[in-house]
């Protein structure tokens, strides 16, 4: 805020990709200072950026940007933007993000961070060698409910963790016919279920219960080809390519399972495809400490259940909690519980921090140092998948 007490100060955004993620951020960028009011920053949707002039120039309007460009760079050098957006496939995430932070620009990347340990390391230090404000778009553990299993874990209201088992399931891409895009393809997106959905679950449930310390993992490719998508718009499996296109080899898995041991002890799995037939967007994770037990449900995410074993022993049992204005980032979203907490909002709670951190001189979470160590976690689980042995993380 000004110090006369004014309007928010304003800062310019540059969002480097169109799709479906970029519209989840434009959204989160107009909707934020309506929710959280006084906004810590009021973000202003100067650029846009696709390769692909004729999207690019839908996109600004679509999107309500005020321009838009077919070359990164002009969001990069462009010294009036003070805030770079990454919504791009995998594969140009370090290259953009390391010239961004070498400009000085705040940096929103989409996750996971990188393709290589190698390239989240350099990314996270040039980041921090810059001084800059930095975020991976893990955004399901803004959910309230998320954040009130959290809050109760702090508290001590379940205890010592013991256990705990966490699902990101999907069937977007069980027929064989859905097609081969980006996120297939090893050179663009660096692993397949694993690093789209399942380092979501890693992040949510390394935020709750603690760091990784080794893994022991299993992976599979269930349709080894598929017919190739040209082009780098991504229809999730809901395009449905001619009987005569060529075909691809997949080389990356569709599916990850794996165990987990954390450095403080608790012990626990992890489970991710995109070929559960009946599942859509099945974020799941359930917690079992000494004294209770916590289970979310992305699909009924205003929802925690909670068991507390001081509970008398004829009502004990799971009992719901919906969020609401009680709980965490209650006081922006809706006056009364149960209202519905959508994609949208997670979106805006992330939009919210990041904009937080950067008012406030701290860091927001999860930024490009968690990013790293999901690389590094991601990594060991690859590594565990081929040598069939317990990998550690360091
Ligand atoms: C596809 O699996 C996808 O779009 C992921 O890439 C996103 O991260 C997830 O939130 C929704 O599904």
């Amino acid at each position: 805020m000004d110090q006369n007490n004014a309007s928010p100060k304003k800062m310019n955004v540059g969002l480097i990709g169109a799709g479906f993620m970029a519209k989840a951020h434009s959204i989160a960028y107009a909707g934020m200072p309506m929710f959280f009011w006084p906004a810590p920053i009021i973000p202003v949707k100067k650029m846009i950026v696709d390769m692909n002039e004729a999207i690019a120039r839908e996109a600004k309007d679509k999107f309500a940007f005020e321009s838009y460009s077919t070359d990164w760079h002009d969001v990069v050098n462009n010294p009036e933007i003070d805030v770079v957006d990454i919504c791009t496939p995998n594969n140009v995430h370090a290259e953009i993000a390391i010239a961004a932070a070498k400009a000085g620009k705040h940096i929103i990347c989409e996750k996971p961070l990188a393709l290589t340990v190698d390239q989240a390391r350099e990314m996270y230090l040039t980041a921090k060698e810059n001084n800059i404000k930095t975020l991976v778009a893990f955004n399901y553990r803004k959910t309230p409910a998320v954040q009130l299993a959290k809050k109760y874990i702090e508290e001590g209201a379940i205890g010592e963790i013991l256990d705990f088992r966490g699902t990101y399931l999907q069937d977007w891409s069980a027929d064989p016919e859905s097609p081969l895009s980006w996120r297939f393809q090893k050179n663009i997106c660096g692993s397949g279920a694993l690093g789209d959905i399942g380092t979501h679950v890693v992040d949510m449930l390394r935020f709750l219960v603690g760091d990784f310390k080794k893994v022991n993992a299993r992976t599979a490719t269930y349709i080894p080809e598929r017919p190739v998508q040209s082009g780098l718009t991504d229809s999730l499996g809901n395009a449905r390519l001619n009987k005569d296109t060529p075909r691809k080899a997949v080389d990356v898995d569709d599916q990850c399972m794996f165990m987990i041991e954390c450095e403080n002890g608790a012990f626990g799995s992890i489970e991710a495809t995109r070929n559960a037939w009946g599942r859509n967007n099945y974020i799941t994770f359930e917690i079992h400490g000494t004294l209770g037990s916590l289970y979310f449900n992305y699909e009924r995410r205003d929802e925690l259940q909670v068991c507390f074993a001081s509970d008398p022993d004829d009502r004990r049992g799971f009992r719901t909690i919906y969020t609401g204005p009680n709980h965490p980032y209650g006081n922006g979203l809706w006056p009364i519980p149960a209202l519905g907490i959508g994609y949208t909002e997670t979106k805006i709670v992330e939009c919210y921090d990041f904009f937080n951190a950067i008012a406030n001189d701290t860091q927001a979470s999860p930024n490009f140092e968690d990013g790293y160590e999901i690389e590094l976690i991601s990594d060991a689980i690859l590594k565990s998948a081929q040598t069939h042995t317990w990998v550690d993380v360091h």
